[in-house]
């Protein structure tokens, strides 16, 4: 989104602030190091990270969000602490990365929040636009790969994995409907920003499109001026 990104930064920036989007079991962290390779082969610096997390503290307020014994939690404290987390998170990690000229594969940020927060538990989207403003300021991720799947597929994959269900895994169906309504919602708002792909593909085949599709964006913000940024 240009020179916004970064107080820091002078001069034209192609926008370095990449996010992986989805519901539960769409593959993102799974698809995350092949992006991770294709853009080291491309000599550009990168620091991969994720939300909720991705700083000492918010990894502490991550283990908060996630712990089953947290259920009960009301919306507004869960929408605050995701927040909490969000401003450590820019402020130890992802504005340092990008100040520094690198590009910044965030594995979730704020699209989640208007998803989960917004969609899944009736927060009211424009307290979550306010907190955004407040928490980030003008920055706004330059692309989202949205990994779009029936949510039903995704959680078979989510729940045969072994290991705890967090708290959030743990939601009815409708929720994680609802969290992918407003994800397509957002996503048909701003193609610009959004690519969606067709999770409930193979694990190649995502792999593919999530690479053609990022490559794509490498080859137009390497060579030209970004696109205008989304609200
Ligand atoms: N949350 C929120 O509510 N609000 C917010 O603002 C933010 C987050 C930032 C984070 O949990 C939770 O926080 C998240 C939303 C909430 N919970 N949910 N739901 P997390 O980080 O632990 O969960 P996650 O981000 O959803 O990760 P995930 O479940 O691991 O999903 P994924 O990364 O997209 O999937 P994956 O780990 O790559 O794959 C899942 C399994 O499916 C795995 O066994 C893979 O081998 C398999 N897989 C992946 N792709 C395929 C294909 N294509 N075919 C077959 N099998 C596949």
């Amino acid at each position: 989104m240009g020179v916004a990104h970064s107080s820091l930064t002078a001069g034209p920036d192609p926008g370095r602030f990449i996010t992986l989007e989805g519901i539960e079991g769409a593959g993102k962290s799974t698809q995350l190091s092949a992006l991770e390779r294709l853009l080291r082969e491309r000599g550009l610096e990168l620091v991969t990270t994720r939300e909720p997390g991705g700083s000492p503290f918010a990894e502490r307020l991550r283990a908060l969000l996630l712990d089953p014994h947290s259920n009960g939690m009301s919306a507004t404290t869960e929408l605050l602490l995701l927040f909490a987390a969000r401003a450590e998170h820019l402020e130890k990690t992802i504005r340092p990365a990008l100040d520094a000229g690198a590009w910044v594969i965030s594995d979730r940020f704020t699209d989640a929040t208007y998803a989960y927060q917004g969609g899944g538990r009736g927060v009211d989207l424009a307290s979550i636009a306010l907190l955004e403003d407040l928490v980030q300021g003008p920055l706004r991720p330059d692309l989202t790969l949205l990994f779009d799947l029936p949510p039903a597929v995704g959680l078979a994959r989510a729940r045969g994995r072994p290991g705890v269900v967090d708290r959030f895994e743990s939601e009815r169906l409708s929720f994680f409907e609802a969290a992918r309504a407003v994800y397509l919602e957002r996503a048909q708002a701003c193609p610009e920003r959004y690519r969606l792909l067709d999770a409930s593909l193979s694990l190649e085949e995502v792999r593919a499109q999530a690479l053609a599709a990022t490559s794509d964006f490498l080859d137009r913000a390497l060579g030209g001026p970004p696109a205008e940024p989304c609200p």
